[in-house]
């Protein structure tokens, strides 16, 4: 036996007698007066760093209220909730300030091992109280709680309950600060309001970051006041053809505001000095051979590039980079570097050079692809991680001597983190350049052991792309990303003990009910035990 896979499940036992684990808990067991659809405490994914059940539930009720103390952040959190559970439960559940029992959102100076998004959940007969030391903390027990409750309370009418959350106590610690979900809107322009749709589905598993892939060869998608003809012109088409469209500034304000209101930070991408042939038929002048080309509506990669060795590109990826910037409270700005097969070898790390000088100027923090590896990542920047089982050994060392050179990482290995490809031979949608990759193949990693020699300190975290040659609507969207997308979340945050592919795929077939209720396409892979329809 494997020596590591020896320590890991001795731990896991350990885990599992200490704390109840995840899925150790049948539905209704240790539950008391519970009803059979009410979840057991733990069946939560990502999977809650530790659990101790108790044989009390709580119950909501008519008179169930919900008590804030007025601090900045959680009156939100709050009314999330109140949103969230009054439709389905019909009951008034109004926010109040110090009141002695029911939903209880409070902050604390104390408990330093939460950090910034970890909390306390305690269900007992009187009250359920969630504790953080910040509204993230309260955010992200608010979606424990939600799904301890039967999946019913996600339906927007009213449902007979009854509502009972299970008795004890969740505490739970994010074991990585970036959980990424990234949407390509350049290859099919999805709306403001297809993009809030899938922000929610996020919030639901606790990731934090939303990176919008704003710009590709086939549509530039967020509006630039010194250049505008990037969306007066760029902007017009999509893959296949379509009209394409674009974010106005104030459009994209409110992606950035709805998103944060769910404790998601957006990271734009400017993908640069490939993927740029949108741009090229606004501008020829950014154009090598300073022509004007046609809309691009294929799926091929690598042919377009921005001229390097002319200063007006510097311009531009000034005014491009600042503009965005302007629009972004987070700290991180994307500006891809992948595939730029199209621009001189030489000519790569000299772009990158300047296009990173002027995201720093602009007072970001650069993000790239992870070709940025094989250039000159200024320190500090974070490197993508992209490559699959197929990717050469050099290629891989270039990121792990990055990051040994003070460099941060996240991962999204493409044949384990790619939302976009198929999950076997038969799915319909997706690509499979990276192979197929079916749900146990996408959870079944640990982004700690991933790459060889990564220092503990430079991975930053997980992320799952989605990228849209061939997704054009909310349900082609979801059915790819659903059942991964909550893998991808559960390796983000669930602490490495927690991690067992049994326990996990009972507790994925029991979130079937909640996609249900939430009109949520799903791919019903045979490797998971679903509930019947
Ligand atoms: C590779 S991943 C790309 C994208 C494609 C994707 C399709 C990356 C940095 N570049 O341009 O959309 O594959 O799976």
């Amino acid at each position: 036996m494997n020596p590591r896979h020896r320590e890991s499940s001795v731990l896991l036992g350990s885990l599992l007698l200490a704390t109840g684990s995840p899925g150790a808990v049948e539905p209704g067991e240790g539950g008391g007066a519970a009803p059979p659809s009410t979840p057991a405490l733990g069946r939560v994914i990502p999977a809650p760093a530790s659990v101790e059940p108790r044989s009390t539930p709580y119950r909501i009720t008519a008179d169930t209220r919900i008590r804030t103390r007025g601090a900045p952040g959680v009156q939100e959190v709050a009314d999330h909730l109140a949103a969230l559970l009054r439709p389905s439960t019909g009951h008034p559940l109004p926010v109040e300030e110090d009141v002695p029992d029911g939903i209880r959102l409070l902050l604390t100076d104390g408990e330093p091992d939460l950090g910034d998004e970890g909390y306390l959940l305690d269900s007992g007969p009187e009250a359920v109280t969630i504790t953080a030391r910040r509204p993230a903390g309260l955010f992200y027990g608010v979606q424990t709680l939600r799904q301890l409750l039967p999946a019913a309370v996600e339906e927007r009418t009213e449902q007979p309950g009854p509502w009972t959350v299970p008795g004890g106590t969740v505490r739970d610690v994010p074991r990585y600060g970036y959980r990424g979900a990234m949407l390509d809107v350049a290859r099919h322009f999805f709306t403001v309001d297809q993009v809030k749709r899938y922000v929610d589905q996020l919030a639901l598993y606790k990731l934090n970051t939303l990176h919008l892939h704003l710009t590709d060869d086939q549509g530039w998608r967020i509006a630039v006041d010194s250049w505008p003809e990037l969306t007066t012109k760029g902007a017009a088409t999509q893959v296949g053809g379509g009209a394409g469209g674009h974010y106005t500034k104030d459009e994209y304000r409110e992606i950035v505001r709805y998103a944060a209101a769910r404790h998601l930070e957006v990271v734009p991408e400017i993908d640069m000095p490939g993927h740029t042939h949108a741009a090229l038929t606004a501008y020829p002048k950014l154009n090598p051979d300073g022509e004007a080309p046609e809309p691009y509506t294929g799926v091929e990669v690598g042919f377009s590039t921005l001229c390097v060795p002319e200063e007006v590109t510097y311009h531009f990826v000034d005014d491009v980079v600042r503009e965005v910037a302007e629009l972004t409270p987070g700290d991180l700005l994307h500006i891809g570097g992948d595939e730029a097969d199209a621009t001189p070898k030489d000519e790569y790390a000299h772009f990158m050079d300047r296009a990173q000088a002027l995201v720093t100027r602009h007072g970001k923090t650069v993000m790239g692809w992870h070709q940025l590896a094989g250039a000159r990542p200024v320190a500090g920047a974070v490197i993508q991680y992209w490559g699959y089982d197929a990717t050469s050994e050099e290629e891989r060392r270039q990121v792990v001597d990055a990051a040994l050179a003070g460099a941060k990482v996240v991962l999204s290995p493409a044949d384990r983190s790619y939302l976009d490809m198929k999950y076997t031979e038969a799915t319909e949608l997706g690509l499979d350049w990276a192979g197929r990759v079916e749900v146990r193949r996408s959870y079944d990693w640990d982004p700690a052991t991933y790459l060889d020699g990564l220092p503990e300190e430079a991975l930053l975290g997980v992320e799952a792309p989605l990228w849209t040659e061939t997704l054009a609507t909310s349900a082609e969207l979801e059915v790819m990303a659903f059942p991964r997308l909550p893998g991808i979340a559960e390796l983000g945050w669930s602490p490495r003990a927690t991690h067992d592919w049994d326990g996990y795929r009972q507790r994925l077939a029991a979130q079937a009910p909640r996609w249900d209720a939430l009109g949520i396409r799903y791919h019903r892979s045979p490797q998971v035990p679903w509930p019947q329809q």
